[in-house]
C-alpha cells in the first residue's frame, strides 16, 4: 500500500552538508542507505562554511547543518525533514513508513518522541560533557532526570517490540538510534552502571546500530 507520495529520485547526487561524524546528519545518510539513494558530502568547516553570506541566503537562514541540496539546487534543512524526504526517495514508501496509516502514525509518533523526549534533554546533557555548551550543574542534573523519563518510555515499549513500529527497521528507528547514538557512545553518559536501569533499550540500540546501513555511517559503536 502507497501511503506516502514518493519524491523525485533525483539523477545528480543530492548533497548533504554537514561536519563529519554528526549524529544529525546520520539520519539522512541511513536512510539513503536503506532506500538506495546517492548522497555526496560536500568540503564543509564548521563555523565557517556555515556562516557565510551565501550559506545564510541559498541554504539554511539559521546558519545551521544539516542541509540537504537538491540537484536544482533547492534545499531543505532540519534533520527529521531531511530523513524524511529520503525516506521517501526510494520509490517504496512502505519501506520506511510502515505497511498500514497506523504504521505511518506510529513512526510519526515515535520520530517526534525520540526528538523532543530524548533528544532534546540529551543535548544538554553531552553538550557541556563534549565542550561545546558551558557547564551547568542544575541544568545538567535536570537533563538527566528528563532523559531518563524519555527512556522509561521506551524501555516499556521495547519490552515487547524488537523495533519501534513493526517487525523491521523504519525512519523511527532510524530517528531514534541517530538520537541515542551520543548517549551510548559519549564517555560518561550511558555508562555501565546506567545502562543497568535499561536493559531492553540498550539490546535496542545493539541490534539496530550494529545493522550494516547504521555501521556504514555511524562506524563501531563502542558503548560507552
Ligand atoms: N534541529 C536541528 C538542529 C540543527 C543544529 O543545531 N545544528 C548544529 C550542529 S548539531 C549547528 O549547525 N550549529 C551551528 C550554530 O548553531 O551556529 C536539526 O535537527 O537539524
Amino acid at each position: 500500500m502507497i501511503l506516502v507520495p514518493s519524491a523525485k529520485r533525483c539523477i545528480t547526487p543530492m548533497k548533504l552538508y554537514t561536519y563529519p561524524n554528526g549524529k544529525n546528519a546520520a539520519k539522512s545518510l541511513v536512510a539513503a542507505q536503506l532506500v538506495g539513494v546517492k548522497i555526496e558530502l560536500p568540503p564543509f568547516q564548521m563555523g565557517v562554511t556555515n556562516k557565510t553570506p551565501e550559506f545564510l541566503a541559498k541554504k539554511n537562514p539559521h546558519g545551521k547543518v544539516p542541509v540537504l541540496e537538491l540537484d536544482d539546487g533547492r534545499c531543505i534543512f532540519e534533520s527529521n525533514a531531511i530523513a524524511r524526504y529520503v525516506a521517501r526517495l526510494g520509490g517504496d514508501s512502505a519501506k520506511l513508513f510502515g505497511t498500514s496509516t497506523w504504521d505511518l502514525g506510529q513512526v510519526e509518533m515515535w520520530i517526534d518522541v525520540s526528538t523532543n523526549e530524548i533528544d532534546a534533554p540529551l543535548n544538554s546533557w553531552v553538550l557541556p560533557i563534549k565542550g561545546v555548551w558551558p557547564k551547568d550543574a542544575a541544568k545538567e542534573k535536570a537533563a538527566q532526570e528528563a532523559v531518563r523519563k524519555g527512556l522509561a518510555v521506551l524501555e516499556k515499549h521495547l519490552m515487547t517490540h524488537t523495533y519501534l513500529v513493526g517487525d523491521t527497521v523504519t525512519l523511527a528507528d532510524i530517528v531514534c538510534v541517530c538520537n541515542l547514538f551520543p548517549g551510548f557512545t559519549v564517555p560518561g553518559v550511558f555508562d555501565a552502571n546506567f545502562r543497568k536501569g535499561f536493559p531492553n533499550t540498550t539490546r535496542y540500540f545493539t541490534t539496530v546500530v550494529n545493522q550494516p546501513a547504521f555501521k556504514k555511517v555511524l562506524g563501531e559503536a563502542k558503548l560507552c
